[in-house]
């Protein structure tokens, strides 16, 4: 809501992605920034392969990661753009790559 109400056209393609489901839609829509969220511990793992399958397709599509496990540090180990610890933060991010 926070993304939309500054100005971007957020695709929200829900929970429990599919890497193959963001790959589709980074080519789907070009230029698309794509931001990924993880709650668990458990799950913030899973992030780096999505970010690898997406630079593969799209080495130029930049990538914020957040979510309450998640750092600054972890999103700059596993090859994200950036790292937001509340939308605000992401926003301030999506307006600074244009
Ligand atoms: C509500 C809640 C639940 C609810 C979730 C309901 C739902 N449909 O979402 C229910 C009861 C289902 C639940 C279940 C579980 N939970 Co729970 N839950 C919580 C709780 C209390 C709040 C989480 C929350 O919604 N926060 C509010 C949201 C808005 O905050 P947020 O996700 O952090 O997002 C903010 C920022 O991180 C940031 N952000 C998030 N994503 C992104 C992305 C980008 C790009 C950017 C820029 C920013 C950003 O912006 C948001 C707003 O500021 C936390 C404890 C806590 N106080 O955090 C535990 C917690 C997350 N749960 C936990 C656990 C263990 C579980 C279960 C595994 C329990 C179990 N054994 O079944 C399950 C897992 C369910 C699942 N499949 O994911 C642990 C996780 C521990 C860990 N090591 O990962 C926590 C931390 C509790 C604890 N202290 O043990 N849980």
């Amino acid at each position: 809501m926070m993304v939309e109400g500054a100005g971007w056209e957020v695709i929200d393609l829900g929970v429990d992605v599919k890497t193959e489901t963001f790959v589709a839609k980074v080519v789907e829509y070009p230029g698309a920034l794509v931001g990924i969220s993880a709650l668990l511990t458990t799950t913030m793992v899973n992030i780096q392969p999505v970010i690898e399958a997406i630079k593969a397709v799209s080495p130029d599509t930049k990538i914020i990661v957040g979510g309450a496990p998640l750092t600054a540090d972890f999103a700059a180990s596993i090859g994200a753009d950036g790292y937001g610890k509340d939308p605000g933060e992401g926003i301030i991010w999506l307006d600074a790559q244009f």
